[in-house]
């Protein structure tokens, strides 16, 4: 019980966040490290420093994306899938998501905090047809 109201609240203050940056957006750019997401593709810097990043995620697309971001293996062939062949595996043992945002709408832009290891990233949009269709980008971590 006490789990669950401490998560609420954390989600509380998250979504507050948004809509404080969201009201700002119009007359001043969201700062950050800056993705676009669009139908099928992640585009952005592909060199990070590690330590605390804020992200922000553009997405220019018709539709909702995802932008997830993997630790912990090196190439695309490393990222777990799915029984089905079709998902990065969220909960195999070989990655970590680091920070995740599951609905970014389309034409909107999100703020997301992620504290970055130094070596490779991942970042997934983990929606079928999105992820195997090209919205899987690797980066290095600067130490
Ligand atoms: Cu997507």
């Amino acid at each position: 019980m006490a789990h669950r109201r401490s998560s609420m609240r954390a989600m509380g203050s998250v979504l507050t966040g948004a809509l404080l940056l969201g009201a700002t957006g119009c007359s001043a750019p969201l700062e950050g490290v800056e993705y676009v997401l669009t139908n099928f593709a992640i585009a952005g810097p592909q060199s990070l420093l590690a330590g605390q990043q804020q992200l922000v995620l553009r997405n220019d697309g018709p539709t909702v994306h995802e932008f997830v971001v993997v630790q912990g293996v090196d190439t695309f062939d490393d990222l777990p899938l799915t029984a089905d062949g079709q998902l990065l595996d969220e909960e195999a043992d070989a990655i970590v998501i680091i920070a995740a945002d599951e609905f970014i709408e389309a034409g909107a832009a999100d703020v997301l905090v992620a504290v970055l290891l130094p070596g490779a990233v991942w970042f997934v949009c983990n929606i079928e047809g999105h992820f195997l269709g090209g919205m899987a980008m690797r980066a290095e971590v600067q130490a």
